[in-house]
């Protein structure tokens, strides 16, 4: 596209694609699609880019995955300039880094902030989106990229006498940017999910007291985070592109030494060993041990049993203890956690667990929380309430598709999707993440690039054949969406408590299982044979 057509295009408000979200996602989606000679509109609700790393600002919000690892590796410019100051980095640092990719690249100009999407449709006659932000601005394009984040909309908690509540109420998805000041507070912190286990020792070590309400007790690993070693980010840059190249191998898309051997093939002692080991390094590695930790129960049980034996060892107050134990449901069906002392922090004489199981809340009142046996005053309650995870945010958009047919009808039992990235029905719009693909499983950045990589060649396919539009067949997606089922029944994760890997977080939302649990690279492999395949299961027009 020329100079002047470009130019043409923004004074119009059309352009050859809209992404919505400048997180991971969007800001890729941005520089391919940009590098590819396309006019690209990124939209972001939020004030600034960054998507999880910019609300996420809760004390002790850090990744789960290497830093070496959760980043970039589509420049090795950039992977070989940046420097990690931790194995996991720190929100703050993670930010810096999206913006220095930003800056690298040139994104912030394609960018437009404060800008949230409220809807889009379809024009069947014109092949081409029509979005409307909540301003009412309208912006045209035929293609719409959906990177608005599988973890991106906060649980909205209808907590009885919450907005009576006289002293401050924070929640860890739009912590206050410049921090909160809680010395001498005395903090309630609702949910133990990897938000609320990664803020506890943080909250307890800055409060003069802390209260920590569970409802679901949680398994964590510790992640055993430290300073980086010159000589491990050394070796990291001297190996990148064959550790990349493996991790793409692997069913996270994460080098985390995964065990080749189901546990069922090994004693119980040798079982043990193994997870001493494993524990002693930390981080996801822990679940990764043994192949049949997420499809046989009497592994799943064993490993559950040595997690619960370390929560024993490490908390002093038995009572705690063994309400911080989960016991009910198999580990790996809610989201596995990592923490950096976690349980230690109840050893603490300024911390208490409240199991609100067994004491439930009644309700919020001007001072504190009422539970059915306790008063608990409190300055700050901090909600860590989870997300409407994978759909939440698609949902949230009034999306209308060809004939006038609403995304909210379609997926009103559940997310129907193509490979996770695209929707029969609703032509040129691509989902980054989706629901249906296993990405939530994996290394997030590398899942988002496999995406947008994968989207880049479909457009490209499609503009060299001359077509103007591509959808998912019905058919292809009613296959695929009963593939994802079927591959998640085959596994532990339906028995997850409250799992949003199953919606079952969400009040009222279908209990389906969201992502494909096939394995990452066996999916990347499949969507490249689609596309080989001359995007088999996909219709041009
Ligand atoms: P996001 O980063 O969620 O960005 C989506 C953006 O879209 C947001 O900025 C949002 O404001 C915007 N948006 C949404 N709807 C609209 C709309 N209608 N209009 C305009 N803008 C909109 N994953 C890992 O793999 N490893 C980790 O260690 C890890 N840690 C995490 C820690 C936290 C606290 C959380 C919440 C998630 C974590 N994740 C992790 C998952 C994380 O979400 C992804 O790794 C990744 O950051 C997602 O990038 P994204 O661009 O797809 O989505
Ligand atoms: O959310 P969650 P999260 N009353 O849904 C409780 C990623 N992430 O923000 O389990 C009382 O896990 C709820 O209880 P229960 C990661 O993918 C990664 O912590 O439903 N409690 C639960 O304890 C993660 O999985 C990192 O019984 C209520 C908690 O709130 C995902 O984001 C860090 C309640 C919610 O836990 C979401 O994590 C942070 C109610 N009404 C996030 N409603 C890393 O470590 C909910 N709860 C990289």
């Amino acid at each position: 596209m020329s100079e002047n057509a470009k130019q043409h295009a923004r004074e119009a408000c059309e352009y050859d694609v809209i992404v919505v979200g400048a997180g991971f996602g969007g800001l890729y989606a941005l520089h391919k699609l940009r590098s590819e000679g396309y006019s690209v509109r990124v939209l972001e609700a939020g004030e600034a880019i960054g998507g999880t790393w910019y609300w996420n600002r809760y004390p002790g919000a850090r990744c789960d995955i290497e830093s070496f690892q959760y980043s970039y590796s589509f420049s090795d410019e950039i992977q070989q300039e940046w420097e990690w100051s931790e194995l996991y980095a720190a929100q703050p640092e993670i930010l810096r880094y999206i913006n220095y990719v930003a800056d690298k690249l040139d994104l912030r100009r394609d960018i437009e902030l404060n800008t949230q999407v409220v809807a889009a449709t379809f024009d069947d006659i014109e092949k081409k989106w029509h979005v409307v932000t909540r301003a009412g601005e309208l912006l045209v394009a035929p293609f719409c990229v959906m990177a608005s984040g599988c973890l991106s909309v906060p649980l909205s908690l209808s907590l009885k006498g919450l907005e009576a509540f006289e002293g401050q109420v924070y929640r860890t998805f739009n912590w206050p940017e410049g921090g909160v000041d809680l010395a001498g507070k005395r903090v309630g912190l609702i949910g133990t999910g990897s938000s609320g286990i990664q803020a506890t020792p943080r909250l307890a070590e800055q409060a003069d007291h802390l209260t920590v309400f569970q409802r679901t007790p949680n398994f964590s690993i510790p992640a055993h985070n430290r300073k980086m070693e010159q000589k491990y980010a050394r070796d990291w840059k001297k190996a990148y592109r064959e550790r990349r190249l493996q991790a793409l191998e692997t069913k996270s898309l994460i080098l985390l030494n995964a065990g080749l051997k189901p546990g069922s093939a090994v004693t119980r002692e040798e079982r043990q060993e193994e997870f001493e080991a494993r524990w002693a390094v930390g981080g996801f590695g822990f679940m990764n041990m043994f192949t049949d930790i997420s499809t046989n129960k009497e592994v799943n049980d064993h490993v559950a049993e040595f997690v619960r034996s370390k929560i024993v060892e490490i908390v002093r107050d038995p009572v705690t203890a063994d309400k911080l134990c989960p016991k009910d449901y198999p580990i790996g069906s809610k989201r596995i956690c990592v923490d950096t002392d976690y349980f230690q922090t109840f050893n603490r004489p300024n911390v208490k667990l409240v199991d609100i199981q067994t004491d439930p809340i009644v309700t919020v009142t001007p001072t504190g929380v009422r539970t059915q046996s306790a008063e608990h005053q409190f300055n700050v309650l901090v909600l860590a309430t989870g997300f409407d995870a994978m759909t939440g945010a698609m949902l949230r958009i009034d999306i209308t598709g060809v004939g006038g047919q609403k995304l909210k009808d379609k997926w009103a039992e559940g997310p129907r999707t193509y490979l996770g990235m695209a929707i029969s029905g609703f032509p040129n719009m691509f989902l980054i993440t989706g629901p249906g693909s296993p990405s939530v499983l994996s290394n997030m950045v590398t899942a988002v690039e496999l995406h947008v990589d994968w989207i880049a060649k479909c457009i490209a396919y499609l503009k060299q054949n001359e077509y103007v539009a591509v959808e998912a067949e019905h058919q292809a997606e009613e296959k695929w969406v009963a593939r994802v089922n079927e591959l998640g029944n085959g596994t532990l994760i339906p028995k997850g408590k409250n799992s949003w890997y199953m919606g079952a977080n969400v009040p009222g939302k279908p209990r389906v299982i969201l992502p494909f649990l096939g394995g990452a690279a066996n999916y990347a492999k499949i969507c490249e044979e689609i596309a080989n395949d001359r995007y088999s299961g996909f219709r041009f027009i």
